[in-house]
């Protein structure tokens, strides 16, 4: 088993809605068990001129290779009706994988740790209820990362 740590973010739709229901389809995928979730975020979007974003993160006990677990989290995505018109636009649901064990991943369709995780409060501050003090794959430090990304703009939601 891998812990594996998963960011979600959503901001059409109804985007804590999108979220609950997507907790509760990563519960039951094939050979993981749901072992955390964070609380909810909102933030602006990083691009102007679109809807806030609710943001969380969880965490996953999952046996399945890292692109059968990509696979299924697109597949949560796409059943939550996500469409890919342009790159960074508004999304009811996005799954990004963060964190796989302690593997190092570089293929074209998977990074890991998550492209620009250390630049976005909205995955390191959810992250890090999660995992606190954790060292990522690459030897960064969570909190040393979280010390450079201020939690301005956040603001987190009770429960
Ligand atoms: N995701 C993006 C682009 N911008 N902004 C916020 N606040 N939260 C997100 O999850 C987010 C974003 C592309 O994945
Ligand atoms: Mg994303
Ligand atoms: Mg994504």
């Amino acid at each position: 088993m891998e812990r594996v740590y998963v960011g979600m973010g959503s901001n059409l739709a109804d985007p804590a809605e999108q979220l609950r229901e997507a907790i509760q389809a990563l519960a039951h995928l094939p050979q993981t068990r749901l072992s955390g979730v964070s609380a909810f975020y909102l933030s602006d979007s990083l691009l102007p001129g679109q809807p806030r974003y609710t943001n969380a993160v969880a965490a996953l006990d999952t046996a399945l290779e890292p692109l059968a677990l990509l696979d299924a989290l697109q597949a949560v995505e796409n059943g939550q009706g996500r469409e890919r018109l342009e790159r960074w636009g508004p999304r009811t649901l996005d799954l990004d994988i963060l964190l796989f064990g302690d593997h190092l991943i570089d293929v074209p369709r998977l990074k890991v740790p998550h492209y620009h995780m250390q630049a976005r409060a909205f995955v390191l501050y959810p992250l890090a209820e999660l995992a606190p003090g954790i060292t990522l794959a690459d030897g960064r430090k969570l909190d040393d990362l979280l010390a450079q990304c201020p939690f301005q703009g956040l603001e987190r939601l009770a429960g």
